[in-house]
Formats: structure tokens, sequence, C-alpha cells
């Protein structure tokens, strides 16, 4: 999702793209990394391969979580330092914060306390990503750094029900019941509130913080608001055009709480959101109608 509109913001612009698929090289595969790079030899690296996905996965998958991404990072940083590319930008995710910090989330609260237990081993491995940046950029002087986004949404998203987010997992539930008749589920209570940042608004802050950014610390990328999963649900419900009932399955996780980004850091460097929720899920429910047949997650995985 990340990687599709980063290429979508970046088309025009005058810049080469280079991309290679994951049948060419797995990047958890060190050789193949450093092989890729010394014949690519990118001038610079958006780095938004990762193993990711919902609260599920993330808790029921952690061994993939850890050394998947760790790998990938470790390999990226590490080929990037030795063939000179000039700047990398390595994205996180707002989960690195630990569970109960003071809400909105600044940048200096990175390890501050405990982590939410969900996804802990994806946070560590992405607060790894962050400190890998920052020491090459004190040992070698790399002009490496980090951003991390808020929950993300939007095309070319993963609908597989046990494996995606949220937004993904609503609109494929609500649309499907709208098609089918029935409720529509939602895990947890419906109380935790979560920021959604849209696919395309995402890219263009990527390409901003790359032109625009070369400091230590990492900067939130997000849009400042938040809505509970109940509401959003309503929303979601709304956007598809379903009117039956919406039923909460307790027996599911809730996650965090809160995980609201304190963008200030982003805005005093010029940039902000301009899609909102509910724009963006219009869009992404579109988008999904269009490419419902074929889409990731629910050709290997339709609904029963
Ligand atoms: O998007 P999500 O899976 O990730 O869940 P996290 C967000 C909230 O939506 C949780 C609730 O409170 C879920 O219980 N929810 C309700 C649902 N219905 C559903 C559903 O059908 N599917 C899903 N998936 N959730 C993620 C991390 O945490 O945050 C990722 O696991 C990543 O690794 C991302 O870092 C930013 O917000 O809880």
């Amino acid at each position: 999702m990340v990687g599709q509109a980063l290429m979508r913001r970046l088309a025009g612009t005058g810049a080469e793209l280079l991309t290679v698929g994951r049948d060419q090289v797995d990047l958890r595969r060190q050789a193949e990394v450093e092989d890729w790079m010394a014949e690519a030899r990118p001038h610079a690296v958006f780095q938004a391969a990762a193993t990711v996905g919902g609260i599920f996965v993330n808790d029921t998958r952690p061994a993939e979580f850890i050394y998947d991404n760790l790998a990938i990072e470790t390999n990226i940083v590490h080929a990037a330092w030795r063939t000179g590319v000039e700047k990398l930008l390595f994205l996180g995710t707002s989960c690195i914060y630990p569970k109960l910090a003071p809400q909105p989330l600044t940048e200096d609260s990175l390890l501050t306390g405990p982590l939410e237990s969900t996804n802990q081993w994806y946070a560590i491995a992405k607060i790894a990503g962050i400190r890998m940046c920052q020491a090459y950029r004190r040992q070698y002087g790399c002009r490496f750094i980090s951003a991390m986004p808020t929950n993300l949404y939007g095309y070319n998203d993963f609908f597989d029900l046990n494996a995606s987010h949220v937004i993904p997992a609503l609109i494929r539930k609500a649309d499907e019941a709208r098609v089918q008749g029935g409720t529509m589920t939602v895990w947890g209570s419906g109380t935790p509130r979560r920021e959604f940042l849209f696919s395309e608004d995402l890219a263009d802050a990527l390409v901003f913080l790359m032109q625009a950014y070369d400091g230590e610390s990492h900067v939130n990328v997000g849009t400042g608001t938040d809505v509970t999963v109940a509401d959003l649900a309503r929303l979601v419900a709304q956007t598809v055009g379903f009117e039956g009932d919406i039923v909460f399955d307790r027996d599911k996780p809730d996650g965090t709480p809160r995980k609201l980004l304190d963008v200030s850091k982003l805005t005093a460097l010029g940039w902000r959101a301009t899609t909102t929720l509910e724009d963006g899920l219009r869009k992404s429910y579109r988008w999904f109608r269009e490419n419902h047949e074929n889409l990731r997650g629910i050709k290997e995985h339709p609904a029963a």
C-alpha cells in the first residue's frame, strides 16, 4: 500500500523510480539486498517494506513480526551505508510508544514505559530501526531519517479478515453484510480510539520529509485527530450503505486504548494532512468495489 502510493506520488517528478519485486529479492536475505543495492545504486531509499498486519496477526505470529522486520531494516540500512545512499527514510509505526504514554504522543515519549502487549514484537523491531538510523548518522554521517506514521488505510490495502487492520476489515464486513444480509461484527468493545491517515497523504508527507528534513529524531506523521472504533464502524457502514445492526465481539482484543500522535513537529516543518476520514473512506470503498474480486486476502480467504 505505501510503496504503491509513493510510486504514484513520485510519478512525473522526474525521479527515476527503482523497484524490485519480492520474487527477485527477499529483503530478509542480506546478500540479495546488498547485491541489488550495489547494482541499482539508488540515490535515495524509502524503506516502506515490512511484515505488517492488524492486532490479531501481530499477537499470533510474533516470531515473523520480529524476525522479518529486524532483518529487512538491518539489511537495507547497512546496504544503504555501504553503497553510499545519500538519503534514506525509514518508516516505523505509532505502536513504538508506551501503551499508557500521555496523549497526544510526542516523539520524546519513546522508551518511557512498557509497550502494548499485542504488538510489542513489531514495535521492538521498529524501535531498533529508528536506532539503526541514528547510529549510522552518528558513526558514519549518513543522512538517514525516520518517520512514524499513525494507523494507515487506502488504496492497495490488505483485506484478509484475520490479518488486516481495522478499516479494510470493516469495509469488507460492511460490504458483505450489505450484499448478503445479516449483521456486521466489530472486534472488541468499540471504545479504543484510533487516528487514521490516508495512503496518498502519507506518501505526500514522506516525499516532503525526504526533501525538507534531516534530523536525528524521528517525526510523527498523522492527522492530529482520532475517533472511537464504534464511531469508525458507523462511518464505514454509512459509507458502504449498510443499514443493519453492528455487533461488538468482546472476546476479541481492544489493544491499546488510545494512539493519537502529536503532529506539531511535522506541522512546524510545513506539512499537514488534507484528506478527511469521510473522504478517505469513500475513496477506499470505491477502490475496494472496483478491485475486490482480485484483492490479496480475499482471493485466498473468501467469505464463508
Ligand atoms: O487496526 P488494528 O488491527 O490495529 O485494530 P491496532 C485497531 C482497533 O480496531 C482495535 C479494533 O481496537 C481492534 O480491536 N477492531 C474492530 C478491529 N474490528 C476489527 C476488525 O475486524 N479487524 C481488526 N484488525 N481490528 C496496530 C498494530 O495496532 O497498529 C500494527 O497491530 C500497526 O502492527 C498499527 O502498528 C499502526 O491499532 O490495535
